[in-house]
């Protein structure tokens, strides 16, 4: 499809920043494949939260380095590498100068909730690298690649939950007889959460201001590990996360049902959220850049392709288990966050599909799959990461250190 902004030229070089986490890899390696030029920046901050937690992902993951240059072997296709953090102006700075992206990817931030809400430290490391991160990359834009298209991955949690329809981005409100489009309300539920708010008004701020191109997708909670890429080799695996920090719920559920562990429901577990395949992950990216924002342009699209509930996601786990022989049980665990746990959610994602995503929903061949991948690797999981071990209402200044 041609791009429909400024400059009708099919955009060809894609920065992808994060692209060595769970969504950038697999995205990086589904552009390259699709005749993308890539370019992954990176300062492996992800794989130190794991030495420093004493986390490891499911899945054997080898370095970054070995990755790509197994990608050049498989496939001919190279990738370029920068490793350093954005939120040193002067590294990211070289980085655009010299890859020159036409669009850049955004999915270099610190993402998990409960780290976020750890202490004091990591509240603000995770606002500041958020934040300032983002800024850089509007400021690098701005100086030496005006015409690139940013795509950043904002959050369905930027919304929260409100007892009304989610709209996607906007909502026209009447008030006192006068009408106005205006940015749909946003009331995040962790520090990480409201970093993306944050974010998201910086770049709407600077689309209007400087005439920056923008896509903020609003992701919900992705689940899956394979891609058509990843999948070509061991070491194209992606990570998997199934750890009471970075782990998400329908990940974390398939791997407890695979070791035996009841499912950790959070309290009463009528949690309603988005969710999507990682498989439409790559998709959407690869859609928002294939139709770029116009110049001065903030998009929003809400990137999710189902909705389910926490009791929902441990109904179709219990009874995907049970054909597959493991007696699987549910767990009521105190709820370590502050959150509604029974409410109305009902949020809109017409806009990917009409781009023309055609969504993987959660199937039973999926969840069998998943879960076979994870009784595959089960020997590799640490039981001991699986029970949440951050609480909302206590976290406070004091650092806190991790006990062995
Ligand atoms: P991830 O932690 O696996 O990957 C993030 C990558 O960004 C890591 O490789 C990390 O090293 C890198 N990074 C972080 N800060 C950086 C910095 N300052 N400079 C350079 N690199 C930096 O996370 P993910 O699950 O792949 O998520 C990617 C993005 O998608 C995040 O922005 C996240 O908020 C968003 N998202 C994720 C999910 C999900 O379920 N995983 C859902 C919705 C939105
Ligand atoms: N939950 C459980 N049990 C668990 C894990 C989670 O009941 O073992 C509940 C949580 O309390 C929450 C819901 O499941 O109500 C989702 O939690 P999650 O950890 O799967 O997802 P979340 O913290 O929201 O964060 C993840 C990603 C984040 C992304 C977000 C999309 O880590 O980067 O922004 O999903 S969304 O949820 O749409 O905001």
């Amino acid at each position: 499809q041609e791009a429909s902004g400024h400059s009708s030229s099919k955009p060809k070089k894609v920065m992808v920043i994060g692209g060595d986490g769970y969504c950038g890899w697999a995205t990086a390696l589904h552009l390259s494949n699709k005749g993308y030029e890539v370019a992954i920046v990176d300062n492996l901050v992800r794989r130190l939260f794991d030495h420093q937690l004493g986390l490891d992902s499911l899945t054997p993951i080898t370095s970054i380095q070995n990755r790509i240059r197994r990608w050049k072997s498989l496939t001919g296709k190279t990738i370029q590498l920068f490793i350093g953090d954005i939120c040193d102006f002067d590294f990211l700075s070289e980085a655009f100068k010299s890859f020159e992206p036409d669009a850049a990817v955004h999915f270099g931030e610190q993402r998990s909730a409960p780290y976020s809400m750890i202490d004091r430290s990591r509240a603000v490391y995770t606002q500041h690298n958020n934040v300032i991160g983002t800024l850089n990359v509007l400021f690098a834009i701005k100086e030496y690649s005006e015409e690139c298209h940013l795509v950043k991955l904002g959050t369905m949690g930027e919304y929260g939950t409100p007892n009304i329809d989610i709209e996607e981005g906007f909502i026209t409100i009447t008030h006192n007889g006068r009408t106005d489009t205006l940015p749909y309300p946003k009331q995040a539920s962790s520090f990480y959460h409201l970093s993306k708010v944050h974010d998201s008004h910086n770049i709407a701020f600077t689309c209007k201001a400087w005439g920056i191109r923008a896509t903020d997708l609003n992701q919900g909670v992705v689940y899956g590990v394979r891609t058509d890429e990843t999948a070509m080799d061991e070491e194209l695996s992606n990570r998997f996360d199934y750890d009471g920090v970075f782990g998400t719920a329908l990940n974390r559920f398939c791997v407890q049902a695979a070791v035996g562990h009841p499912l950790t429901v959070y309290g009463k577990g009528g949690q309603t959220r988005g969710y999507l395949d990682i498989r439409d992950t790559v998709q959407c990216v690869e859609l928002a850049i294939a139709n770029p924002a116009k110049p001065g342009e903030f998009r929003v699209f809400n990137q999710f392709t189902e909705q389910f509930s926490v009791n929902d996601l441990a109904k179709l786990v219990t009874a995907a288990g049970a054909k597959l022989g493991l007696d699987v049980h549910t767990k009521s665990v105190p709820n370590p966050r502050v959150e509604a746990e029974e409410h109305y959610y009902n949020a809109k994602h017409t806009k990917l599909i009409e781009l023309g995503l055609v969504p993987h929903l959660l199937s039973d061949s999926l969840l069998d799959s998943l879960l076979n991948f994870a009784v595959q690797y089960k020997d590799r999981v640490d039981t001991a990461q699986i029970m949440p071990s951050v609480s909302w209402k206590k976290m406070g200044a004091k650092l806190r250190t991790v006990s062995v």
